[in-house]
């Protein structure tokens, strides 16, 4: 029988399917290893060829893994609340909940045909209610939850409050809104209770404030800041502007400090780290309060180099600050008004990208220098961030660049402040201590002046140390219809959230998926939908991340209707061994599921301060487009003649994008092409050696690039051993590399060599029972040795050619021998699953399944040489190879070599004078 992966295939995964081969229970007492993919989101376009890459790979490790004795949870779900399905429901009007059952439905066929190892009967899908369920527990958690910075840990809010009536809102150290409120205990508890509700919003972690979103008019939502790509949304490429909501926001800046520290405990790609590291983006400084004494108020600044502050002659406000109204002239204020407006526009990316545009507006107001009393010019500028620091700074242009341009173009003072002349040098010189102009600290040395400083202002009461992040408290909301609601409903203008008993609140239905004519989010259409049939509930829906930021954890227990997990499971299973997905997730995904994971394990749900130990960013798999070229005549215009790629310099053509699937080692298939449209049905080619070559590119998978190949188009061509085999075969896993299918065949022809090597020549099934050979067991242990290795460093494409290298061998040596391919077929399971099975059990093994053997063991001693092929020359004339032990002495060797029937042919009769013996070399005889 030949290797018919279609039957093989079909019958293996229908197997893995009735007997739940890969179900995994928490009852064992082999170590755990748990290994995650980033789950998809169903799209309507299926799986292309690159999807499955991280997954095959995750999937090679899971049986590698159990073949080494680990129990492992290896899961798949869907994230499946998402925009697509939402902006597909808006021109069909179709539920997307019915869109994304179907689009999952698909992309469990395409998965199930690569023959992964999930354990299917945990899966879930954040859409469903028995799942999103958790998720609005969750957020009820974190909206009844303060963080305490003694005990660096959230806390639910009762502890806060029990403070409050204790000792009042002195001695509280927590992470919260800048305008918290002063009170004594007794106050507190005069206080009403919206007047207490209204405080607790301050310090709460979910909490509702206003603040200034990325605002997408096209697709009517609020977008996060990495959906935001130059000014435009990530989907769909639409304008985004900056605008002042209430919004649901989560206060993971209170975990700033934290998810840095954690950062040096993990293992992940360095890349992936330093952009966290930089998102998070700590700056050690000073907050430094200019006074505005018409106004009784201070301008508040944050500063890095508060040593520099004898250099301060005028502050900057970003257009959005709160005090600009106040602080803006009549005179002033149609320029300022103007400003504001054009700013708008612009989001903060390009504010920040955009070094070279000075611009900026004299707001008509002065503040006074905090230290020297004197009256400094007030203006308002974009180059400063509205959310970062206090939105406002202290320009010192004779120590940082883009204040120096900044006094240069609008012709404002500069103070000299250290002893260089050259104002790129001269913030430098400070660090040095080389003052000049700066009063008291003249003379100092950096540090001395940063403290004298600080205390100066402190005794002032105008500044203080202060650490500041360049991360934001990340907005929780989109005003769509398809995602979670928000667990909360409204009583005079407050937030409050509906029991724990009544979750899920369920997503309503709706006549449209559109906002209301009065601009509410589409939950607005829902009808009688009210708490308690008279509170308003929340409009706005959790954002995308809210799903996927404690998946995992439901993956250990995933139809627990009493918590998000059982105790005894997430104890087992403890957190994520090794995580594979893409690097797009590096500062969203990944950073909000630290941020819930730390949470969760604040409030005892779980022991672990990090939730992926390991991570593994894949490399995206890119198209190989193919082209053929059309002939244009003499006006230009595209004709029906197309040219082969090498002739085509001998005409005026222009490029075409030709689907990669009528394209076989870069020769089109003319018949297919001329049936793919009706206009191409005359086509006329002009061909060379007989075919068209087409020309090729990398470029992104696309559809309009018709450079897509769909996964099951070549497993049913070849079958899914040879694509999980291919895929790997392709590359390194962390490198972005093209599909090209031109290299296949190796792959398929390597799989029908394994097979071959387990049947005779008629093709029937034939294996010995002998005992190896000495060169048999060193094939064998040689690829053990290297598949391990290889897939411990998760470097799987180069195991895959040493197992073509390794039946090479074993068929050279015709090797047929249980004892040897039995254990080569355990070794190669994780990376051909089908193939492997098969011949497992017609090795007669009758455990039913190949999956829980026991990975062989490698043993050092086969490697050894044991024997050398000795050259055997007379009188230096090399005559034949003569294989040896290697451990014979010299008389063994003489015995053994003239005793020797060819020898004797050689030497014809003639006595031997000499014999030359060269351990590990040569044997030479002298006649
Ligand atoms: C005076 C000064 C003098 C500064 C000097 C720097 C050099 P990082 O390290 O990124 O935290 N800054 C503060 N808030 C800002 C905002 N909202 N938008 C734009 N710039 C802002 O940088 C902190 C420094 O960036 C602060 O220190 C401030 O300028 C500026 F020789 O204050 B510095």
């Amino acid at each position: 029988m030949d290797y018919n992966h279609k039957s093989i295939e079909q019958k293996w995964q229908k197997f893995w399917a009735d007997n739940q081969t890969f179900k995994t229970a928490e009852t064992t007492d082999k170590p755990k290893y748990y290994v995650l993919d980033m789950f998809p989101y169903p799209s309507g376009a299926g799986l292309h060829v690159g999807h499955p890459l991280g997954y095959i790979a995750s999937d090679i490790f899971s049986r590698y893994k159990r073949l080494k004795g680990f129990n492992v949870l290896h899961p798949m779900g869907y994230d499946s609340f998402g925009l697509p399905a939402e902006q597909y429901a808006i021109q069909t009007g179709q539920h997307p909940a019915i869109t994304t059952a179907a689009n999952i439905d698909r992309y469990r066929e395409q998965l199930d045909n690569i023959g992964f190892s999930f354990d299917w009967s945990r899966e879930i899908r954040t859409s469903e209610p028995e799942y999103y369920k958790w998720t609005q527990w969750i957020f009820i958690q974190l909206f009844n939850s303060w963080y305490n910075k003694e005990t660096d840990r959230a806390e639910l809010i009762d502890t806060l409050i029990a403070k409050f009536e204790t000792t009042g809102s002195s001695n509280i150290k927590a992470e919260a809104d800048d305008e918290v409120l002063s009170f004594t205990a007794d106050q507190w508890k005069a206080f009403s209770e919206e007047e207490q509700q209204r405080e607790l919003l301050k310090y709460r972690i979910a909490y509702l404030r206003e603040s200034t979103v990325n605002w997408c008019a096209a697709l009517g939502t609020v977008l996060a800041n990495d959906e935001v790509i130059n000014g435009l949304s990530e989907r769909g490429g639409f304008p985004v502007e900056q605008k002042k909501m209430m919004q649901w926001s989560m206060r993971i800046t209170a975990y700033a400090d934290r998810l840095l520290r954690g950062l040096d405990t993990i293992d992940w790609p360095e890349p992936l780290v330093e952009m966290q590291r930089n998102w998070i983006g700590k700056s050690v400084g000073a907050s430094v309060k200019f006074p505005v004494p018409q106004l009784d108020t201070n301008i508040e600044v944050f500063t890095t180099r508060v040593d520099t502050i004898f250099g301060v002659s005028f502050v900057v406000l970003a257009p959005e600050h709160d005090l600009v109204d106040a602080l803006t002239t009549d005179a002033q204020r149609a320029e300022v008004d103007a400003y504001i407006d054009k700013t708008a526009k612009k989001s903060e990316l390009d504010r920040m990208a955009d070094t070279k545009t000075v611009s900026g507006v004299f707001t008509g107001s002065y503040a006074k220098h905090p230290i020297t009393g004197e009256d400094v010019q007030i203006w308002i500028a974009d180059y400063v961030l509205a959310g970062y620091g206090t939105g406002a700074v202290m320009a010192v242009p004779s120590g940082d660049q883009r204040d120096y341009v900044f006094a240069k173009h609008f012709n404002l003072p500069i103070i000299a402040i250290s002893d260089s002349q050259n104002i790129e040098e001269a913030a430098d010189a400070n660090k040095e201590g080389r003052y000049i102009n700066s009063g008291f600290i003249n003379g100092l040395t950096y540090q001395e002046a940063v403290d004298a400083l600080i205390l100066k202002l402190e005794e002032l009461k105008l500044g203080k140390a202060k650490i500041n992040f360049r991360m934001r408290d990340a907005i929780f909301g989109r005003q769509r219809y398809w995602g979670e609601p928000v667990p909360v409903y409204f009583k005079n203008g407050l937030p409050y959230l509906i029991k724990e008993e009544e979750l899920p609140l369920l997503l309503p239905s709706v006549d449209k998926y559109l906002p209301t004519e009065s601009g509410e989010p589409p939950l607005g259409r829902a009808e009688n939908w009210k708490y308690q049939d008279q509170y308003d509930y929340e409009l706005s829906t959790m954002p995308g991340w809210a799903g996927s930021s404690w998946y995992w954890f439901r993956y250990m227990d995933p139809t627990n209707e009493k918590d998000f997990a059982a105790k005894e499971a997430v104890d087992y299973w403890k957190s994520v061994d090794l995580y594979i997905g893409g690097s797009e997730h590096a500062t969203g995904h990944l950073l909000y599921s630290r941020f819930w994971n730390k949470f969760l394990k604040d409030l005892g749900y779980h022991n672990e301060e990090e939730p992926f130990k390991k991570l593994i960013n894949q490399g995206m798999i890119q198209g190989r487009s193919s082209f053929i070229y059309r002939v244009l005549d003499e006006e230009g215009r595209g004709t029906n003649t197309y040219v082969s790629l090498g002739l085509k310099d001998q005409y005026n053509t222009i490029p075409l994008h030709v689907d990669v699937n009528i394209v076989y080692n870069d020769v089109l298939d003319l018949e297919k092409f001329k049936s793919s449209r009706p206009e191409y049905t005359d086509a006329v080619f002009v061909l060379e050696d007989g075919k068209y070559i087409c020309g090729t590119e990398v470029e992104k998978m696309s559809k309009s690039k018709f450079n897509v190949v769909n996964p099951d188009d070549i497993v049913d061509q070849y079958g899914a051993d040879t694509l999980r085999l291919y895929e790997m075969f392709l590359g390194p896993l962390e490198q972005a590399k093209p599909w090209n299918t031109n290299g296949i065949e190796g792959v398929y022809k390597f799989l029908r060599k394994v097979w071959r090597l387990f049947h005779d020549t008629e093709g029937n099934f034939h294996v010995s029972e002998e005992e190896p050979t000495k060169a048999e067991y060193k094939a064998l242990h040689k690829i053990i040795k290297k598949a391990e290795d290889d897939i411990e460093r998760f470097s799987f494409n180069t195991s895959v050619s040493a197992f073509m290298i390794c039946v090479n061998e074993l068929t050279e040596l015709k090797c047929n021998k249980r004892a040897i391919l039995q254990d080569l077929i355990i070794v190669l399971e994780p990376y051909a699953p089908h193939i492997t099975e098969e011949l497992w059990t017609l090795l007669g093994n009758d455990a039913g399944t190949i999956s829980y053997a026991s990975f062989p063991k490698f043993n050092p001693d086969y490697l050894v040489e044991s024997e050398f092929a000795y050259p055997v020359s007379i009188n230096g004339k090399m005559k034949m190879n003569l294989p040896l032990a290697l451990d014979l002495d010299n008389k063994a060797v003489e015995e053994i070599v003239l005793a020797n029937a060819d020898v004797q042919r050689y030497l014809d009769g003639k006595p031997v004078k000499k014999l030359i013996f060269v351990k590990g070399k040569i044997i030479n005889i002298v006649i």
